[in-house]
């Protein structure tokens, strides 16, 4: 099995909260190496290209205030199998029930609003992560 690379976001409301630390050091904790680091302030033009998948969904336009209302710390970490392992670390989409042990389920909650703030963005196949670097890291 090749070394793979993923792109993950720390997303506003979890820099916001002070959680970045956290949420970085939980993935090198699980023995992920961090390749790439930067704290983004994002534009429209970039969401745009990085959600395409979504564009025209009811949580689209929510979706991308949210990502427009403060930093993205934006990393890229490397190893066998990141890609599958960062998303089970991640936990399911919607915090209240992704399960507890993940970074979702651990320290994200719904707060009643249009888009679900669930801290973190993972990559979920190879040519997503390669289009999403190039997205972030360009
Ligand atoms: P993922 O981040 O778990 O891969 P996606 O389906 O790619 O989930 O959706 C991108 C982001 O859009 C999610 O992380 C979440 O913030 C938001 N989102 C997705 N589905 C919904 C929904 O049904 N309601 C509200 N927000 C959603
Ligand atoms: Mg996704």
């Amino acid at each position: 099995m090749s070394v793979e690379r993923t792109l993950v976001l720390v997303k506003p409301d979890g820099v916001t909260r002070g959680l970045t630390g956290t949420v970085l050091a939980r993935v090198e904790a699980k023995g992920y190496k961090l390749v790439e680091l930067r704290l983004v302030n994002a534009t429209r033009e970039l969401l745009e290209q990085h959600y395409a998948e979504h564009v025209g969904k009811p949580f689209y336009e929510p979706l991308v205030e949210f990502m427009l209302s403060g930093p993205v710390a934006a990393a890229v970490f490397e190893g066998q199998r990141v890609i599958e392992g960062f998303r089970s670390l991640a936990g399911s989409t919607e915090p209240t029930a992704a399960a507890p042990g993940t970074i979702r389920g651990d320290l994200g909650r719904d707060w009643g609003l249009k888009v679900q703030q669930n801290l973190v963005h993972g990559s979920d196949s190879a040519e997503s992560a390669e289009r999403e670097i190039g997205i972030w890291f360009s």
